[in-house]
């Protein structure tokens, strides 16, 4: 293996290359490096000053992930700062692209930060359930000031360059070329004694009043929320106002460690490997290019139409969006520029940002516009026949090399492909609601989808910053097909003596953002409902005759007042009692084992029907598509993760306990119960 730390010298200048792609993470041949590197510029009397910088796409993104939960290899990395931090002579970090974590932690053991307009600094590692443990979390907040180093910390979220100059944690802008301004910059600092360093400072630390810690605990409860590394790092970075830097960095270590052992850090750290992994399609050549998409058709102008065209126009694809009539289409597009307002007005985009975006918007009412578009987008409602008839004209009017795309929850890709002269072209693209703001996108795969369409696909979602998994023609998909069971064993819970409360109770105790019945009344019961009030067949059916159609209505499975707040519903009792009695259901108490055995281990389940169908590349990519689309709790690590976790084994016996209870129709994954003999897992 080539060495990826080098140096060359600039008249007195220093300068420590890291060249480790594609994010130079700080890796032991890195750590190793840096080392020899700024002892060696130590012992050279014609070196005044050193700059550390990096090739490539980045600065250092942080520790080498992978080398996570293997035999360390020294030096480790808090040791590797603090030797940058006692260079006898001043360190100057040159940063582009993104400091991350430890990359961040390196830029604060040297002495000055420089960095490009574009730069990005970040403490990330609490999605992957740790702290900053080289010092970040005594350095960050004695440089930054205790409030931004808790955001960054508990939050994961990079901060911009400018950001981190008005903070201190960045010395000097650097306009034009990065390393010739470095250097100079070393060359204008290298008399200056003593050096600074960020350890010694206590100025941002001390009078810091200890009641900031508790307020912004409740200002940001649902961050705290069943997850252990948000307090973590709030508790390292309260020590820091608490304790001198050596004792600090001492509690540090110690909870870095405690994290790293723990459950909740080795799910996240599998969970970022499985997002990566989700880009990639099985059975497709690196070598197929995608198409070039310069013009997005969406047709449809309602709440899924106009979210997905918001997509393309905020990364700045034009769009065509196209509606059957005038007060559709205003109302569509009124609402688009409604929703860039509201993030404008919060302070996220700016208003010349909101006109060049709706700027690349072309509203139309005349079909015949699609034929400009490279990929359109059909975004109308579930219904088969309509979108065969809009497939049908689509064909006639697409351009050559267009993709059709439909953005169907539930129905068949094959189906719909079958009335166009092109099935190759024809692929599933869907979005979940809200379309700008949920990053999940289901790619469906259809039997005759060229693999350059799907590699489009693919490529496009990360354009518009989604993350996209590739998904097999099924009812629902990957996502939807296993909320059927979820749902189904969730009324079947009520009949026999469960309380909507108590069923959406255990599923947040779980750590999903709201329980089924909850999630029910957002999203609407009257969902999929037949429309006839006479015909009941369900408690949903029940609800949906009288009105009750969730949130919209003001009431659902729970009664809710002006403000949205629900309650239980003493009609909604009747109902479900009615329903029992009508249909022989003996009522008993139902325990929260038994809610989750019967709602999240059928989901299991039917994971591993998805699976042994070939309907999911991968375990993985089922659990993407949970914790992206459905909010399961990324420190369980998604539903198949989550069952390897608790053991197949388990899974199947609480399976059994429950068998006779789950209905005829119910069935057993046969790769379920081979995994579980066995002894086998899912994802690992
Ligand atoms: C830490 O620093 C702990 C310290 O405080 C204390 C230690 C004692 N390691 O995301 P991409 C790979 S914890 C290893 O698609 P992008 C990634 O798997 C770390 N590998 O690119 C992928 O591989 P492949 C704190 C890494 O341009 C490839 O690089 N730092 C690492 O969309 C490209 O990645 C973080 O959490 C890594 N650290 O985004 C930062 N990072 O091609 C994590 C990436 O085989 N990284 N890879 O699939 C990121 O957030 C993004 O990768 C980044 C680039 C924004 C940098």
């Amino acid at each position: 293996m080539t060495d990826p730390i080098s140096s060359e010298k600039h008249g007195d200048v220093q300068i420590i290359w890291s060249d480790n792609p594609p994010v130079n993470a700080l890796g032991a041949a890195v750590r190793q490096g840096l080392v020899r590197e700024i002892e060696a510029a130590e012992a050279d009397d014609s070196v005044q000053a050193v700059v550390i910088a990096c090739k490539g796409r980045t600065f250092f993104a942080g520790a080498d992930i992978s080398e996570f939960g293997k035999p360390p290899v020294m030096p480790w990395l808090p040791d590797v700062v603090d030797r940058i931090e006692n260079c006898t002579k001043p360190v100057v970090a040159a940063i582009h692209g993104t400091a991350l974590g430890g990359g961040c932690e390196v830029a604060l053991g040297c002495h000055y930060r420089v960095a490009v307009p574009s730069a990005k600094l970040g403490f990330p590692e609490v999605n992957l359930g740790l702290l900053p443990g080289a010092g970040g979390t005594q350095r960050g907040p004695r440089v930054a000031g205790v409030e931004l180093a808790l955001q960054m910390a508990t939050t994961g979220k990079p901060i911009s360059a400018s950001q981190a100059h008005d903070a201190g944690l960045v010395d000097r802008i650097i306009e034009g070329d990065l390393i010739e301004h470095a250097v100079a910059y070393a060359d204008e600092v290298k008399d200056i004694r003593p050096l600074p360093k960020s350890s010694e400072r206590d100025d941002k630390v001390t009078d810091v009043d200890p009641a900031i810690f508790d307020e912004y605990k409740k200002n940001n409860a649902k961050l705290f929320r069943g997850d252990v590394a948000p307090q973590a790092n709030l508790d390292t970075i309260k020590a820091a106002t608490e304790m001198p830097f050596d004792k600090g960095v001492m509690f540090e270590r110690q909870k870095f460690m405690e994290l790293m052992a723990g459950q909740q850090a080795r799910a996240r750290q599998y969970f970022f490997f499985a997002e990566r992994k989700a880009a990639k399609i099985d059975g497709v050549d690196d070598s197929v290019q995608p198409r070039d998409i310069k013009r997005v058709g969406v047709i449809g102008a309602g709440t899924m139409g106009g979210g997905i065209s918001m997509n393309f126009l905020s990364a700045g694809i034009p769009v065509t969006i196209v509606e059957m009539n005038q007060d559709a289409l205003d109302r569509g597009t009124g609402i688009m520029l409604k929703n860039y307002q509201s993030t404008a007005k919060k302070g996220r985009m700016t208003e010349e940002q909101v006109g060049q975006a709706m700027g690349l918007l072309k509203p139309s009412l005349n079909f015949d516009d699609l034929s400009e578009c490279d990929l359109i987008i059909e975004a109308v409602y579930e219904n088969m026949d309509v979108k065969k008839e809009i497939f049908t004209r689509l064909d006639g009017i697409a351009k050559d090399g267009a993709i059709l795309a439909s953005n169907t929850s539930y129905l068949d890709i094959n189906e719909i492909a079958s009335v166009t002269k092109r099935p190759e072209d024809v692929v599933g693209l869907h979005f979940f609601s809200p379309a700008n703001i949920m990053k999940l996108l289901e790619v469906v795969r259809g039997d005759k989808t060229a693999d350059d369409v799907l590699v489009t696909a693919m490529k496009l979602a990360k354009t518009i910053r989604k993350v996209a998994v590739v998904a097999g023609v099924c009812y629902g998909f990957i996502g939807n097909r296993m909320l059927i069971p979820r749902q189904l064993q969730a009324e079947k819970l009520l009949l026999e003596g469960a309380t909507p409360q108590q069923v959406d109770k255990v599923h947040v105790e779980f750590g999903m953002p709201m329980g089924p019945f909850q999630m029910a009344d957002l999203a609407g019961v009257d969902i999929g409902w037949h429309r006839d009030p006479e015909r009941i067949e369900s408690i949903r059916d029940a609800l949906c005759a009288i009105d009750r159609w969730g949130q919209k209505k003001g009431a659902g499975f729970y009664d809710y007042d002006d403000n949205r707040r629900p309650s239980p519903s003493e009609k909604v009792q009747e109902i479900i009692d009615d329903f029992a009695a009508k249909h022989g259901v003996e009522k008993r108490e139902i325990s929260d084992q038994e809610i989750i055995e019967r709602t999240l281990y059928t989901m299991v389940n039917e994971g591993a029907k998805i699976l042994e169908e070939g309907k999911a590349q991968r375990a993985s990519d089922i659990d993407v598509v949970w914790i992206y689309g459905y909010g399961w709790p990324v420190y369980k690590g998604g539903p198949m993760y989550w069952a390897d976790s608790e053991g197949l084994d388990t899974i199947v016996e609480g399976l059994k306990r429950q068998e006779e209870r789950l209905g005829d129709d119910w069935s057993y994954s046969q790769l379920l119960l081979d995994k579980a003999e066995a002894g086998e897992k899912f994802t690992r």
